[in-house]
């Protein structure tokens, strides 16, 4: 996509999205798709950056909750879709658990990141998020996964994916954690100080550093 496409389909998608226009925001993202986008382009380049605009608008108070909420809902829908036309084949790499923590209820870049994962060949458990912790140490050790990705938006919930990962490294898995979202933005070192192993910015990013 040349940057003055990708800045077309993410106005279009966006516009959709305030319009509370679930069938034409798909229809932007099949465009971009058509045009030679990659599903990763979509990701970082519409998807993405859509959303942070509607934290913007309804931070200044240009967006009412009931538009957060459609406008996020039609990106879980497009999220889903994009998955789905991806269809299912057979993992070629290893397990990975992908998981929020108690007390974040963000979950868009998560899923996001989850389903980049499956893309890539990994066997993906996907937790959503705000499980109790000791619930998400259970399944992590009942599926053994080779790494963990724990995702935080809220700066608040730092202690809960420090406490998190202790738990996990207290059950004796021997996974890499890794960490990512907003929350790990606020200071360049959290991550090490939560006693995570890596982090990464983005998608893109994150499928690079899982791949090590
Ligand atoms: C949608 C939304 C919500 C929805 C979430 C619904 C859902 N199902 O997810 C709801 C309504 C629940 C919500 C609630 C709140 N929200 Co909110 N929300 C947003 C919004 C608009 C979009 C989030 C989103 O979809 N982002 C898109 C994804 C793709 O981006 P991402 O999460 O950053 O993920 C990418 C990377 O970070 C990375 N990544 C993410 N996870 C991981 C994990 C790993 C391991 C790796 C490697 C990478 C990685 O990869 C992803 C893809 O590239 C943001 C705006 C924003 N800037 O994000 C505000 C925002 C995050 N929310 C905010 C606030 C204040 C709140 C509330 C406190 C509001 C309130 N007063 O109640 C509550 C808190 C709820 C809670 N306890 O968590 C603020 C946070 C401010 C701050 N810096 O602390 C923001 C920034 C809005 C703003 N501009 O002020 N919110």
């Amino acid at each position: 996509m040349t940057e003055q496409t990708e800045t077309r389909h993410l106005s279009e998608y966006h516009d959709a999205q305030l319009a509370g226009d679930r069938h034409r925001a798909m229809d932007v993202v099949l465009a971009a798709l058509e045009g030679g986008a990659t599903t990763m382009d979509v990701y970082t380049d519409i998807i993405e950056p859509a959303q942070y605009d509607v934290g913007r608008k309804w931070a200044s108070g240009a967006l009412s909750v009931a538009g957060e909420h459609a406008a996020t809902a039609i990106t879980q829908h497009v999220v889903s879709a994009l998955q789905m036309r991806h269809g299912h084949r057979a993992p070629t790499r290893g397990r990975i658990t992908v998981t929020g923590v108690a007390g974040e209820a963000h979950q868009v870049g998560s899923q996001i990141v989850a389903d980049a994962l499956e893309q890539d060949g990994w066997d993906v458990r996907y937790l959503g998020t705000d499980a109790p912790e000791s619930d998400v140490v259970d399944a992590i050790a009942a599926f053994a996964p080779e790494i963990v990705c724990i995702s935080a938006t809220l700066v608040e919930n730092i202690d809960a994916v420090t406490s998190l990962i202790a738990g996990i490294r207290a059950s004796a898995s021997p996974a890499r954690i890794i960490v990512g979202g907003g929350a790990f933005s606020a200071w360049d070192d959290l991550w090490m100080r939560c006693g995570a192993d890596a982090v990464a910015g983005d998608v893109r990013q994150a499928v690079a550093v899982v791949r090590g």
